[in-house]
């Protein structure tokens, strides 16, 4: 028995400089784990809600007065065991009592303390049946930002490198080309501007969407001459960050959603997209399955915000067929094994898996293990900037750690 001594929640600053909580779980036997939860910007609808009313400080108090005397003496060895007794604490739906970040933070705490106690590491005590750790995620890089992660970039949210190699490395090393090369390009293009970066360490420049793609498209093709790794553009538009009243706004003009779904399909064909999450708006099942018929047998198309990692969510989105896609954030729902109850679903139903960062991270590598452990489709991490380099860093480690 790995019985919970102590659980302790403190604050903690993410890569926005915002404040988020961490939780350090320790066992009878001595065995310690802590980790920290991310926050996004561009949050889901039906996402549980990342802190209580009265956000961090009303966190550390629920979390010092309820939510660690609860979890005292549960059998940590059996995940499932504090993630209920999580929502048993909680008692609301949307983990609004104890913050979904505590939620997430003492989830992963714990099962990673557990794979301390075992002499396992995370991914292996996550593992789902028939992964075995030898196949290694694609990196989604995200190489230029928008949106609401961006001041002055274009209307998409992320352009993406999409590098799928068997070695980690590979894709790595094709992804951080990418975002190289498109750094000159950039300087050559607007010599005087003052480029930046966005949330997620991607550059920041005065693009329009298209021409976003465009430029990412050349990159890519680039980075495959050069160093023969499959890499190839993506976008995360985040689509229903511009979706108001029925209609698609974007800064020239609008797009109903029939002319929104023939655009994302035609950016798909014309510049050989393979990833494309969040086209469409949050609760567009339907012209999601419209997407996902015209280009799911040749792009990745990859529900985020629609899904918010629900198992609720997706059933509706395996009625409908609306992607072939999941994207993976532990703490949109809360635990892990709420997560894992998802990926398992969209396992079964045949649906690729990518495990996700948020906007806001912190400088850990856990999400790596949760990439493997599912056995995800891709990691999407970024790729420059300590809190997004932390998840690359993990995965080599891991990659290394594996005979091949
Ligand atoms: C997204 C994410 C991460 P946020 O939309 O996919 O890239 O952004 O964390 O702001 O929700
Ligand atoms: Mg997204």
């Amino acid at each position: 028995m790995s019985r919970i001594a102590s659980v302790v929640v403190a604050p903690l600053l993410d890569s926005r400089g915002r404040a988020t909580v961490e939780a350090t779980v320790t066992l009878d036997s001595g065995a310690r784990a802590r980790a920290g939860a991310p926050s996004g910007a561009s949050t889901g609808a039906t996402e549980v809600r990342a802190f209580p009313e009265g956000g961090v400080p009303e966190a550390l108090r629920v979390a010092s007065s309820l939510v660690g005397p609860a979890l005292v003496g549960i059998d940590a060895g059996e995940v499932g065991a504090v993630d209920r007794a999580l929502h048993a604490v909680d008692g609301t739906p949307d983990f609004s009592r104890i913050g979904g970040n505590t939620a997430t933070a003492i989830s992963v705490a714990s099962a990673w303390a557990i794979g301390e106690e075992t002499g396992r590491p995370l991914w292996k005590v996550l593992a789902r049946p028939g992964v075995d750790g030898r196949s290694f995620p694609a990196i989604v890089g995200n190489c230029l930002n928008g949106g609401v992660h961006a001041i002055g970039g274009p209307e998409f949210q992320e352009l993406i490198a999409y590098a799928e190699d068997p070695d980690p490395a590979a894709s790595v090393r094709a992804a951080l080309r990418v975002h190289a090369l498109l750094g000159e390009e950039l300087h050559r293009r607007f010599p005087t501007a003052a480029l930046g970066r966005g949330d997620e360490g991607g550059w920041v420049a005065p693009l329009g969407s298209v021409e976003a793609v465009e430029l990412l498209a050349a990159t890519c093709a680039r980075v495959r001459d050069e160093l023969k790794v499959a890499v190839h553009p993506g976008t995360d538009p985040a689509a229903s960050e511009f979706f108001r009243g029925g209609r698609y706004h974007y800064r020239d003009r609008t797009r109903t959603p029939e002319e929104q779904v023939a655009f994302m399909a035609e950016l798909v064909d014309r510049y050989d997209l393979r990833y494309l999450e969040d086209p469409l708006d949050e609760g567009a099942f339907d012209d999601f399955a419209a997407l996902t018929r015209a280009v799911g047998g040749k792009c990745q198309v990859v529900g985020d915000d629609i899904y918010t990692t629900s198992v609720e969510r997706l059933k509706i989105g395996l009625e409908h067929r609306s992607t072939n896609a999941v994207l993976i954030k532990v703490n949109q729902v809360g635990t892990l094994t709420d997560t894992l109850a998802t990926v398992d679903l969209a396992r079964s139903a045949g649906l690729a898996t990518v495990t996700s960062h948020r906007s806001g991270e912190v400088p850990e590598g856990w999400l790596a293990h949760v990439a493997l452990g599912t056995g995800a489709r891709g990691l999407k991490c970024g790729v420059v900037g300590g809190e997004r380099v932390a998840k690359l860093n993990e995965l080599l480690r891991l990659a290394r750690a594996t005979p091949r």
